[in-house]
């Protein structure tokens, strides 16, 4: 499994080292050892985390020795490397993932074992990083993870937030936001990097010079400057040595302004400077769409950005590489507009501090950058205000400007005398005050622009982007999202993994698409049948936890019916809450009716100053405690809201759904990568034709999938001949009834006011179409209900999702990234020997 391929080479008598040896034993005295030497504890007084601290180290001693010999590879053959840039990452618990994709699992769990402990348990003690909001910051880590699997050089850049996304609480059925303090207990994984800290500078003004050749130059006096600190955090590759880099930023104070503080004998002002300065990188803002004037989210934009880029400046000219060659050995991603103001940043540098012209400049800039898009909402398009722009930075602000000039110039030459076409394509919004769009920005400094699944494309083309593939056709391409098998199935559904395994082989995890084999077995009653008893058994564990943690009983049996993601209106949770009251009401009006017992499984944030979002979560827990608790339910509907949906959380909800909901109003969601996580652990999927559910559903066939609901075009189409909620709610009495139902206070003491925010809005105004959607919603879950009943057919129809998903892992889509977009090539790692890596 190309473990030691050096090793077997030495002969005689060998003990292995205690720091990359695989042995039980081996193993065993090494997490001995960390304990010891690394938490300076003995067994009598180590905690259960003392132990996965100790046994964290264990492992990433085994991954430093890949790490090692990647770095040293990418060095020695002057790789092209792709440059990840994003603002989030959500890779979730380390520990499980890295013995999976080294293959080190059994063993790992029988040293643990033999140490007196059980390996589940400090899985469980790891905090996970949660340096995200949802689906993008998780793509970003399903990326990292093919990438390394592929063996692609590659190096993730982003923040090192101190407080991740915030930890959610239900309390009175509300939720309620306690801060991440996920580097409380120290965080193994990292190594700080201080000697490569770069300086970032903010504020202040510019001012031109004439240099010694009589060239026109300019110079950035900043009022501050920042400190950035990297950490770095290996990213292992399933069964390779590759093994790439995350590598995070920490801002700092730089020491040369405390001492001229110190100096002056200005003691607080140089311990403001140090706060001032760490702030930047305190806390990721928990928004799923971009934050208005922020002066804070700017800043922490750019100084990600201008770090991770004099970063690959200092390697390029380490390897003793001319610049013009610059965009040979980088493809640097742009995930959102995010980093997007990286491009005129790459420009400053070039141009003021390298002294490069500007045309090659802008040339090594455009081939460099590619740009992908995750959003259709036009409200979610990022912009700047010049004034504060402006303010923090002068520079590229003077950079915009002129970039701006010779692309309209560009502009004009094709569109005669089109004034508006230059007004819409312009990086600047004359409207509503003079501002910034980071996506023109995007569009203009990137040789690629891609979306994340393929009907978002063909809306970028259509809608918010018309205007530059009307220009540059060519520049655009769709890049569907994947995950990656290997936290998806192998770790979080071992019996899963296995069953599959053992009757085709293990190349699938690597190789997707060979899940096609299991085809066949859909029609072998066997296999269905351990294959519903596999899904069985993780849902009574699903059950378990449920029991232990919120001492609510659910039945194994029922359909678990699962909507897990971030609150949003777009994402409808509430069109599920009038599904589930509709039901209720049957049962109310005929307390005997024959219903497929169901359990509704809830999880999810909503932004903490996203207040429709909140009165959703607050209406879900309503109706379940006046549904769970009603003797006339007879336990047919269970409601159940699992608090705090992160990466470690979600894992144990994915293996469980039966049937996975993807309701979002057509054309909203870009793509949704939940989608793809149910249906590889067997889940169906209930949905509307949006983002990659239309490539689900094409994919599993029609027949095995739940669609209902109005198409992109007919939602275009009513909402522009003046849509009219209330004409559904007059017309369609069950639909009636579960609002009245809502606003009477039924669900919330006798409270007639409580949801009316949320009741009024859908009758008067509706923005997402829950009420034009809803007959088709019910009537498509009534079929769901009813196929149940059929498990052998369930069954098979499950099976066949899962041979039929292969499209969905993250490999296929890094593969088409690389070939398409950023032009590199696989390097195979060797180990060597690693006394001799050491000499
Ligand atoms: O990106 C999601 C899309 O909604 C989803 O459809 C897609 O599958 C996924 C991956 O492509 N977008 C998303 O998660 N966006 C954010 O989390 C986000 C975070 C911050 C900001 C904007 C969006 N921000 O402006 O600060």
């Amino acid at each position: 499994s190309g473990q030691s391929d050096s090793m077997d080479v030495q002969t005689g008598p060998q003990i292995e080292d205690d720091r990359t040896g695989f042995s039980i034993e081996t193993l065993r005295r090494a997490i001995a050892d960390n304990l010891y030497y690394i938490q300076g504890k003995f067994p009598e007084i180590a905690t259960q985390y003392d132990y996965y601290m100790a046994l964290a180290y264990t492992v990433r001693d085994r991954i430093l020795h890949r790490w090692i010999n990647t770095v040293k590879t990418y060095r020695e053959q002057d790789v092209k490397v792709v440059c990840y840039l994003s603002a989030e990452y959500l890779p979730g618990p380390h520990l499980g993932n890295n013995l999976v994709n080294l293959g080190i699992y059994p063993q790992v769990e029988q040293a643990v074992r033999a140490s007196g402990l059980d390996l589940n348990a400090l899985l469980a003690e790891e905090e996970e990083p949660g340096l995200g909001n949802g689906g993008l910051g998780r793509l970003a880590a399903c990326y990292m993870d093919s990438l390394a699997t592929l063996e692609i050089p590659a190096i993730g850049y982003g923040i090192r937030y101190e407080y991740g996304i915030f930890d959610q609480e239900i309390r009175d059925g509300w939720q309620v936001e306690i801060t991440d303090k996920w580097l409380r207990l120290g965080n193994p994984w990292e190594i700080p990097r201080p000697e490569n800290a770069v300086d970032v500078k903010f504020g202040g003004y510019t001012e031109s010079y004439t240099d010694d050749q009589g060239h026109y130059r300019v110079r950035w006096v900043p009022h501050q400057v920042v400190k950035g600190v990297p950490y770095d955090t290996p990213i292992s590759g399933y069964r390779v040595n590759t093994t790439n880099t995350l590598r995070l930023w920490k801002a700092e104070a730089p020491e040369s302004f405390d001492f001229q503080a110190f100096n002056l004998g200005d003691y607080y002002g140089a311990v403001d400077t140090k706060i001032t300065s760490e702030n930047l990188t305190k806390v990721l803002y928990p928004n799923d769409e971009p934050i208005q004037g922020k002066q804070l989210r700017l800043e922490q934009q750019y100084f990600f950005v201008s770090c991770s880029l004099q970063n690959l400046l200092k390697i390029h000219l380490l390897r003793e590489d001319p610049l013009e060659t610059f965009a040979d050995k980088f493809a640097i991603q742009l995930n959102d507009t995010h980093p997007a103001i990286g491009i005129a940043e790459l420009m400053r540098l070039l141009v003021d501090e390298y002294l490069i012209n500007w045309e090659i400049a802008w040339d090594i800039t455009q081939e460099a950058f590619a740009f992908t898009n995750h959003t259709l909402l036009p409200e979610a398009l990022e912009t700047w205000s010049l004034e504060l722009f402006g303010r923090l930075l002068p520079r590229h602000l003077e950079i915009i400007y002129e970039i701006n000039q010779r692309f309209l110039d560009q502009v004009r030459l094709k569109y005669l005398g089109n004034t508006d076409k230059l007004a819409q394509l312009s990086l600047l919004d004359e409207r509503r005050g003079k501002r910034i769009r980071m996506a023109h920005l995007a569009c203009v400094g990137s040789h690629a622009i891609n979306g994340v699944a393929a009907l978002h494309t063909e809306l970028l083309k259509t809608g918010v982007l018309r205007d530059f593939y009307e220009l540059w056709p060519e520049k655009f391409s769709n890049k569907t999202n994947g995950v990656t098998p290997r936290r998806w199935m192998v770790l979080i559904n071992p019996r899963l993994t296995q069953l599959i395994s053992r009757n085709i082989g293990e190349s699938w995890i690597k190789q997707l698409d060979d899940l096609r084999q299991l085809a066949p077995l859909a029609n072998d009653p066997s296999f269905c049948h351990e294959w519903r008893q596999v899904k069985r058994a993780v849902k009574q564990d699903l059950a378990d936890y449920i029991q232990t943690t919120q001492g609510l009983t659910i039945n194994p049996d029922s359909i678990y019916d699962v909507q897990a993601k971030r609150f949003h209106e777009y994402k409808r949770q509430h069109l599920n809450v009038l599904h589930i009251v509709t039901l209720y009401n049957r049962i109310k009006h005929n307390p005997e009716i024959e219903m497929t017992p169901r359990t509704f499984i809830f999880g999810g944030k909503a932004a903490p100053g996203y207040r429709m979002a909140k009165l959703i979560i607050k209406l879900i827990t309503a109706v379940g405690d006046a549904v769970n608790q009603d003797p006339d339910v007879c336990d047919r509907i269970k409601i159940v809201f699992m608090p705090d949906f992160n990466v470690t959380n979600s894992q144990r909800i994915y293996p469980a759904a039966d049937l996975s909901e993807q309701i979002s109003t057509a054309g909203k969601e870009a793509s949704g990568t939940g989608n793809m996580k149910f249906s590889m652990n067997g889940a169906l999927t209930i949905g509307t034709l949006d983002g990659a559910n239309i490539e689900i559903r094409e994919a599993v066939g029609a027949e095995n999938f739940y669609l209902f609901g109005l198409t992109a075009q007919e939602v275009a189409d009513l909402k522009a001949s003046s849509y009219n909620p209330r004409a559904y709610y007059d017309s369609n009495a069950a639909l009636r009834e579960a609002l009245d139902l809502i606003s009477s206070g039924y669900f919330s003491h006798g409270d007639g006011s409580l949801f009316q925010p949320l009741v009024e809005g859908l009758l008067h105004h509706d923005p997402y179409l829950v009420l034009a959607d809803y007959q088709s919603y019910i009537d498509c879950q009534d079929s769901v209900g009813q196929a149940f009943q059929d498990q052998e057919t369930w069954t098979r129809t499950a099976i066949l999702n899962v041979a039929r998903i292969g499209k969905f892992s993250s490999d296929r889509a890094i593969r088409e990234y690389c070939q398409d977009i950023w032009h590199v090539d696989p390097v195979h790692i060797k180990l060597e020997e690693y006394v001799q890596a050491k000499a």
